[in-house]
């Protein structure tokens, strides 16, 4: 079977069955397990612009979501699009959240969510979630932040924030993402500079399969290089914005109605069907989660002061 990894051979792939699988850690557990762990990932968030919550994944879900990845690619016969930015190794798989039950976790995982909601506050949408395949032969992606299409001067209040789920190892050999410390508080990067120059003051988010990068859209960064003869990098890019911003993939559009009925509550607001800030969003002053799927109704930004 040709794969659109090229000519790497890769195994039989299967579909796994995400009813079998353990459910994620909640935040309160994970504070069990890791005391005063989420105050120093927000720390480094506000410090560094990034933070890596090591071996947070259950290996049962990353194995069943490689697999899920995997069997996509082949059936979608997804390919590198051969562009300077997404790359001419790197299979990308977009709009996941169309293609079935494994994927409505991603989104929700409690303390990845915690993180973001640190940065962006709580009523963030989900902006894309796409699986990322680098394979050998790929070249650094060019060092850029997330909120470059967004045209208000930096810095500015954060727009992105933005995560990546390892399930494969990353390793500075392999395609790591690469970073550059505490530039979320600065200007974006010169685009005109030799991307050379930009890769020099970058460090690889190096992490083991089942770990989960967080990023806030403003800090540079950029996939890294993979320089080794036959290691896929696979992660998954499960990028947020702010309630008040157009999300990077149009939710609304690509995912059917009965997607959006076997989603959660919390996963349909996340997907933009609730209102921002009891405002944003709304149809006839109302959530469109609870118009259209019957969720708890919120309470508009002006009736919430009647006179
Ligand atoms: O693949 C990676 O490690 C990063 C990808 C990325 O930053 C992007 O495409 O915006």
């Amino acid at each position: 079977m040709t794969t659109p990894l090229g000519h790497l051979p890769t195994p039989p792939h299967w579909r796994p069955e995400p009813a079998s699988l353990p459910a994620p850690m909640s935040l309160d557990d994970f504070e069990v397990a890791r005391p005063g762990a989420l105050a120093g990932h927000r720390a480094e968030l506000d410090e560094h612009g990034f933070t890596i919550i090591r071996d947070l994944v259950d290996p049962s879900i990353v194995a069943a979501l490689l697999a899920e990845t995997r069997w996509l690619e082949d059936t979608l016969s997804s390919a590198p699009s051969n562009n300077r930015f997404e790359g001419a190794d790197t299979t990308r798989t977009y709009n996941l959240l169309a293609h079935g039950e494994l994927w409505e976790r991603i989104p929700t995982e409690p303390v990845v969510l915690h993180l973001i909601e640190h940065v962006l506050g709580r009523g963030c949408q989900v902006s894309s979630l796409a699986s990322i395949s680098l394979a050998p032969g790929e070249t650094a992606q060019v060092i850029h932040t997330d909120d470059q299409a967004m045209p208000v001067e930096k810095p500015h209040a954060p727009f992105v924030c933005n995560s990546m789920w390892a399930l494969t190892d990353f390793t500075a050999e392999n395609g790591a993402t690469n970073l550059v410390p505490g530039t979320h508080r600065g200007p974006s990067p010169d685009y005109r500079l030799d991307p050379e120059t930009l890769l020099a003051e970058a460090i690889p988010a190096e992490m083991a399969a089942g770990s989960v990068l967080v990023w806030e859209g403003a800090v540079w960064h950029g996939g890294g290089a993979n320089t080794t003869e036959d290691e896929i990098r696979v992660g998954l890019a499960m990028n947020y914005c702010a309630g008040f911003i157009r999300p990077q993939e149009n939710q609304l559009l690509g995912l059917a109605p009965d997607r959006l009925a076997a989603f959660t509550p919390e996963l349909r607001q996340l997907c933009g069907l609730g209102m921002y800030r009891g405002l944003t969003g709304n149809i006839d002053k109302q959530a469109p989660a609870a118009l259209l799927y019957g969720d708890e109704p919120q309470t508009q930004l002006w009736d919430a002061e009647p006179l």
